[in-house]
């Protein structure tokens, strides 16, 4: 699809956001600070939060401070041409207003806003593109998801089939009509979900969002271009459209103690090894619980922007 490579081809710098419940915690729960990635903080590897006291974090998530104008300024600044950002990751926490699980930040937490809506809005305004992260194969929190319970709340046996008829697919089917047109759908870590899955996730995709491009991860080769291992650039050009990810930092969401961050220079070198072999970059940035994106990340999207402001488009 000769339009659905567009992206790519106009825009190979982008900003990737992890955002979520997790954010609010920072990697410190009950005053123990637990290192690795952010997102990850509920999981058995890290703290090994129970569902219902992880699902609790919703009636203190208020990010008053959140500013899509902002944070698509930011990107804009960068010279970045598009944002994806997490609608739902693995926690089974969707970022955005979802009639088919209330686990979300409309119905779950005293904020009641749609910070979705209002990114769209946002990167619709400054001119970039928009997508969205959606975790398809993993889900903790929903009975049947990939990792989750293996039974619902009345203790009957779930089945991913039920996850994916009641939550993942109705899912894909708000963010690609609710938010108007976007860039692409990137989803992640397909596991072991059995192809069928997959095909139809793709289908609606395309069906609704003709021009949305779906990400490597979607799995089955399935997806419209190659997403290759974190900050992964290959030796020798390869064939077809492809994209590495990399953090600011270390973590992909917040924590409160990761300062390992990468300098301007780093930032560029990386996404010039990207864009040199015929790649897309997409580095991500970690918004705190409260919305703010972190000083030093801005700053260092910042700098990199400014080399890349004398170098206008050849
Ligand atoms: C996945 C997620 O589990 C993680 O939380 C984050 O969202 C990241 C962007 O994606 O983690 C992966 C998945 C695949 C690779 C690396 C990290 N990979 O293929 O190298």
């Amino acid at each position: 699809n000769a339009e659905r490579g567009q992206l790519f081809d106009e825009g190979n710098y982008a900003m990737f956001i992890h955002w979520g419940l997790y954010s609010q915690l920072g990697n410190k729960v009950d005053e123990k600070t637990y290192y690795g990635i952010g997102e990850w903080i509920m999981n058995k590897r890290m703290a090994d939060i129970p569902i219902a006291r992880y699902k609790k974090l919703a009636g203190t998530f208020n990010p008053v401070k959140f500013d899509a104008n902002e944070i698509a300024r930011i990107a804009k600044d960068a010279g970045m041409k598009y944002i994806v950002i997490t609608a739902k990751h693995h926690d089974g926490f969707a970022m955005y207003h979802s009639k088919a699980c209330d686990f979300n930040i409309v119905d779950s937490t005293p904020w009641n806003k749609d910070p979705m809506k209002e990114l769209a809005k946002a990167c619709r305004d400054a001119g970039l593109g928009f997508g969205f992260y959606y975790s398809h194969n993993q889900d903790w929190t929903f009975p049947g998801g990939g990792g989750g319970p293996g039974v619902d709340e009345e203790g009957n046996r779930a089945t991913f089939d039920d996850y994916f008829e009641k939550k993942c697919l109705p899912q894909v089917r708000e963010i690609t009509t609710e938010y108007g047109p976007i860039e692409i759908v990137w989803f992640d870590t397909p596991g072991k979900m059995p192809k069928h899955y997959v095909e139809k996730l793709v289908e609606v995709v395309h069906e609704n969002q003709p021009h949305a491009m779906v990400s490597g991860r979607a799995g089955h080769g399935l997806g419209d271009y190659q997403t290759l291992g974190d900050m992964e650039v290959p030796r020798e050009n390869i064939e077809g459209m492809w994209e590495s990810v990399d953090t600011t930092n270390d973590s992909w969401a917040y924590a409160w103690y990761d300062q390992y961050w990468k300098s301007p220079r780093e930032i560029l070198k990386r996404l010039l090894a990207c864009v040199g072999r015929g790649g897309t970059y997409m580095l991500n940035i970690g918004p705190r619980g409260d919305g703010t994106v972190p000083e030093r990340a801005v700053k260092t999207l910042e700098m990199s922007g400014e080399w890349i402001r004398r170098y206008p488009q050849v």
